[in-house]
């Protein structure tokens, strides 16, 4: 039975400023979802998002409290084990929500899986890889910085993809950037960028014309989220792969980009989605569609990072690789044993639920009261 469900909000700094076209951020507020059962296992869950309200409908605060308000008191008494009945009775009553939703049903099926003795990713169709590319993003504002940065991530050998956060500067300084940054690091090294929606359709034809002259391989989110006939004319003007991300808020979306022929690759994010598996129909309609995959973030801390990273482990294609990256923009590491970034790939967990758990002193000390 659910016996209490928590929601802590943490504020952790970025080990750098981190600039998009929509917020700079300077610290990160993590959003953890903490549910308690009654035969004593606990399942954590994470609705980090960015920027506040900068990014998404949905900020820190207004997730903890719909989540105090409106879903705990839906679910209290319910039967743990019974994942896909209590996020049924959540889905019926309670509209939009979705990277609440996500956390919740996160801590269910981490404590369910715990209970099983078995990874999370087993319940989610069973993992067919045990490492993720990651990408890492250059979002400094300063070229000279962001080559810097770069190098050092090749010599560790940690990243070997880029992605770079434009639209915030005209279209010809932004493409003098990326195309500095692009020629600095070579062939050898994929260069993609994200306009976070800055772009009108021209300026994206112009845009994305120098960017694919100049050898970058992935356009995200080039123009607003609701333009889709406006993604739809890009993806069949140019080869070079244009991606979906804010517009994607789960299955529905992405039947219809499928429908439209509007993109060439999705941006899966599980709070975007409204859960791991909302998310998981995704890939799904992409599979089917012949649309490509990327495991995509919200820049959220370990507890998110592992979920997503569960889930990504059982797509068949992934196509682009994934960007989960969050917990190394983070100054503090809130896991007890943080996730292993090695040889360019996270490796995903392998113990019972998500794998991880929080450092509740950690979490104790960063907490917001
Ligand atoms: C986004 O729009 O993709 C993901 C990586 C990053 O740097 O920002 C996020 C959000
Ligand atoms: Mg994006």
């Amino acid at each position: 039975m659910i016996t209490n469900i928590e929601v802590i909000l943490a504020e952790v700094p970025t080990i750098r400023p981190h600039r998009l076209s929509v917020a700079t951020m300077h610290t990160q507020t993590l959003v953890l979802v903490r549910v308690r059962c009654a035969d004593g296992i606990e399942g954590w869950g994470e609705a980090t998002t960015i920027g506040g309200l900068n990014y998404g409908e949905e900020s820190p605060d207004s997730i903890k409290a719909n989540i105090d308000a409106h879903i705990a008191p839906l679910l209290i008494g319910m039967e743990a084990s019974q994942v896909a009945k209590a996020m049924a009775k959540i889905r019926k009553v309670i509209q939009g929500n979705r990277f609440a939703k996500c956390a919740i049903e996160t801590a269910l099926l981490d404590a369910q899986a715990r209970r099983l003795g078995v990874p999370l990713s087993e319940l989610l169709g069973g993992r067919v890889r045990d490492a993720l590319p990651v990408a890492w993003t250059l979002a400094s504002g300063d070229t000279a910085k962001d080559i810097a940065e770069a190098e050092k991530m090749l010599e560790l050998r940690r990243h070997n993809i880029f992605k770079l956060k434009i639209g915030s500067r005209p279209v010809a300084d932004d493409v003098a950037h990326v195309l500095a940054i692009k020629k600095a690091l070579g062939d050898s090294v994929s260069v993609r960028v994200d306009v976070n929606q800055a772009w009108s359709e021209l300026d994206a034809v112009r845009g994305i014309a120098a960017l694919e002259a100049g050898g970058v391989d992935l356009i995200e989110q080039p123009v607003r989220a609701e333009h889709m006939a406006a993604m739809a004319r890009l993806t069949q003007r140019f080869a070079v792969a244009l991606m979906a991300d804010e517009a994607l808020h789960g299955p529905l979306d992405a039947l219809a980009f499928a429908r439209n022929e509007a993109t060439d690759v999705f941006a899966v994010k599980i709070t975007q989605s409204g859960g791991l598996v909302p998310a998981a129909q995704v890939a799904t309609v992409a599979q089917l569609a012949g649309i490509s995959l990327y495991g995509g973030t919200m820049l959220e801390g370990g507890i998110g990072t592992a979920a997503s990273a569960h889930l990504f482990s059982t797509f068949g294609e992934l196509a682009f690789g994934t960007e989960l990256f969050g917990p190394l923009l983070l100054t503090e590491e809130v896991l007890r044993t943080p996730l292993v970034y090695k040889d360019f790939m996270l490796q995903v967990p392998t113990g019972p639920g998500l794998g991880v758990a929080p450092d509740m002193d950690k979490l104790r000390d960063l907490r917001r009261h």
